[in-house]
């Protein structure tokens, strides 16, 4: 695997392993893959491979045997019964719940500890708002690393802390927002206390390319009109963007579909600076939302997640937390599918363009939904009614059912 990491913002080579930002200009990086191999080839020629992140290893920075949970190869559900809900043609909804430790970040991981071990440090750490610090775990544990997670105190759903316990991470809860923890997380990467393994180290979003690989696979190369991420700090979406540049760099696919991305109301700062024609964004200073997933103010890829968007011709919208458990419970209750609250903030904010117009009724629309409905239990159980308690006979129970 030949490759280079570059600033995204002025282009520069950087070499050290160990910065996670140009030493020039601050600006964030990335990895710049040489596909030159796989030219006159086609997507067909990957078939074979079970689908999986590593289905999708040459366009992966990664030379050695990969610390892996088998991830990805994730289910695109095709959404009937929502479709005919919201009014849209096609709406499918690539569920990355089912991932090893239930969400999209498992993607990233595999990279990202892989290349840990590649580089041969000893302890990986992240700032988190719950999601990437259960998957480091995981992937850490099977590694053989020590793992450092930082969490906002009181912010993050039951379910990922308590699966960065069980796997044994050193979980630290720090008196402030994720976007405190991820500079705390920052400088100590820095001084060497850690391998830092939040998104704004390139090789996580290289995972997370495949995602958006894995769409276009289950969807027999047939292009949807427009992709839909939740949208936190940014790093998945301009993955997914990443992803099909190198494949219509190969000219694997003739066009882009829309990059959409949806933000908690509570914390929009880009679709803020969207709603402006900006493409830089002011940070917002106190998130809050009820998807505590994405409750970020100063998205780290904020930058980068607005020209996937600019360059595609989509779009940023926000939703409100009632929008956001509304759109939860329809897909459980039409489709059978669970995923925490952030993931359906991506599902309300379809209905929300359908509603104004902007998405046309007449698309093929992929919704990611990042994250497992047993994520949170506590935001199922405040929104669901109460449990119904009766004597154990068949005359309470019957009374109980027509209640
Ligand atoms: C379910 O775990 O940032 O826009 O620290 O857990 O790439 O940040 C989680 C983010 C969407 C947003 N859906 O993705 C973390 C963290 C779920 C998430 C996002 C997250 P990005």
């Amino acid at each position: 695997m030949k490759y280079t990491v570059r600033c995204w913002e002025c282009g520069r080579e950087v070499d050290d392993p160990f910065q996670y930002a140009c030493p020039h200009c601050q600006g964030s990086l990335s990895v710049e893959m040489d596909l030159s191999h796989l030219e006159g080839t086609s997507a067909h020629d990957l078939r074979s491979r079970p689908l999986g992140v590593w289905r999708y290893g040459h366009f992966l920075p990664i030379g050695s045997e990969p610390v892996t949970l088998q991830e990805g190869g994730t289910p695109l559900y095709n959404c009937r019964k929502m479709a005919g809900e919201y009014g849209i043609r096609s709406l499918h909804v690539k569920f990355e719940g089912a991932n090893p430790t239930g969400s999209f970040k498992d993607r990233g991981m595999t990279v990202g500890v892989t290349r840990a071990l590649e580089l041969g440090c000893k302890v990986v750490g992240c700032a988190s708002t719950g999601n990437t610090s259960a998957s480091l775990a995981a992937y850490a544990a099977k590694a053989g690393l020590k793992c450092v997670v930082l969490l906002p105190t009181g912010k993050v759903a039951l379910g990922k802390l308590a699966q960065a316990m069980f796997f044994g991470a050193k979980v630290i809860t720090v008196n402030g927002n994720f976007d405190d923890a991820l500079r705390v997380v920052r400088e100590l990467s820095q001084a060497g206390d850690l391998y830092m393994l939040n998104s704004v180290n390139p090789f996580r979003p290289e995972g997370q390319k495949t995602l958006a690989f894995e769409i276009l696979d289950q969807l027999d190369l047939r292009l949807p009109d427009r992709i839909v991420y939740p949208v936190g700090n940014a790093a998945n979406i301009w993955a997914g963007y990443k992803a099909l540049r190198e494949w219509h760099s190969l000219g694997w696919i003739d066009r882009l579909p829309m990059f959409t991305g949806v933000q908690a109301a509570g914390s929009a700062p880009l679709t803020r600076s969207f709603a402006l024609g900006d493409r830089d964004f002011r940070p917002v200073e106190d998130p809050e939302t009820i998807a505590t997933a994405i409750r970020i103010g100063n998205p780290a890829s904020g930058r980068k997640a607005l020209r996937a968007v600019y360059d595609t011709g989509g779009v940023m919208t926000s939703v409100t937390d009632e929008e956001i458990v509304e759109a939860q419970f329809l897909l459980g209750r039409k489709e059978g599918v669970g995923v925490e609250p952030a993931s359906a903030a991506a599902l309300a904010g379809v209905r929300k363009l359908l509603d104004e117009g902007t998405v046309d009724r007449d698309e093929r629309v992929v919704c990611v939904c990042t994250g497992h409905v047993l994520k949170d239990p506590d935001t199922v159980m405040a929104n669901c009614g109460k449990l119904l308690r009766t004597e154990a006979t068949v005359e309470a129970v019957r009374r109980a059912i027509d209640s």
